[in-house]
């Protein structure tokens, strides 16, 4: 298989493993609304439409999960998150974002990575649309953090001052979960 780096603790494996906390309620795409809040200087809610109005960008990533396994060279396209904080300036106190799904996950992504260039808000997976388990119709994906902090089902990007914890990192799991530093749990 491939020769490139994996994270400590980690291994290779084909595909995707489906974790879901709930199960997803239908949505039309209509209906659908990106909910950009919190510390912002400007804002907003985007619709379906105006969402495909913004840069886009193509990212080809591993995908690295907490319970040890790793999906190489996932090809993901989308919004780029620096998209997102060129349009809503986020006040400059901002050092966490809370990513809400609308299936009522949550999960805490620190500022710094949720900016980084390879993070993005994906519609498509390896040329394809997000297929339905997988996060469909937008999902936040941070290949810089473990597999938990790429919420499926966006709904809303909440941008605070301090921390907030999400479903997981409630549970103890790490508040940044950087794979390359092995940030699993913090108790
Ligand atoms: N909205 C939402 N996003 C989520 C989850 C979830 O339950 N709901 N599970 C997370 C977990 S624990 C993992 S490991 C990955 C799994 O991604 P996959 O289901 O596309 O393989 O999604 C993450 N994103
Ligand atoms: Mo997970």
């Amino acid at each position: 298989m491939t020769e490139k780096k994996l994270p400590p603790g980690q291994s290779w494996r084909n595909d995707l493993v489906v974790y879901d906390i709930n199960a997803v309620p239908p949505l039309d795409l209509k209906d659908y609304r990106l909910r950009l809040f919190g510390r912002l200087r400007n804002p907003c809610t985007l619709s379906w439409e105006e969402l495909q109005g913004l840069p886009r960008v193509q990212v080809r990533a591993d995908f690295h999960c907490v319970e040890g396994w790793s999906v190489p060279d996932l090809v993901w396209e989308g919004v780029p998150a620096s998209a997102i904080v060129f349009l809503t300036r986020p006040e400059p106190d901002v050092v966490w974002v809370l990513v809400h799904g609308y299936d009522g996950y949550t999960t805490n992504v620190p500022f710094a990575y949720f900016a980084r260039p390879d993070t993005l808000l994906a519609f498509s997976l390896n040329g394809a649309p997000l297929p339905p388990h997988h996060g469909w119709p937008l999902r936040l994906v941070v290949p810089s953090l473990y597999a938990w902090k790429s919420a499926k089902y966006l709904v809303a990007l909440e941008f605070l001052s301090e921390l907030r914890r999400g479903y997981w990192e409630e549970k103890g799991y790490h508040d940044v979960g950087d794979p390359w530093r092995e940030e699993r749990r913090w108790r």
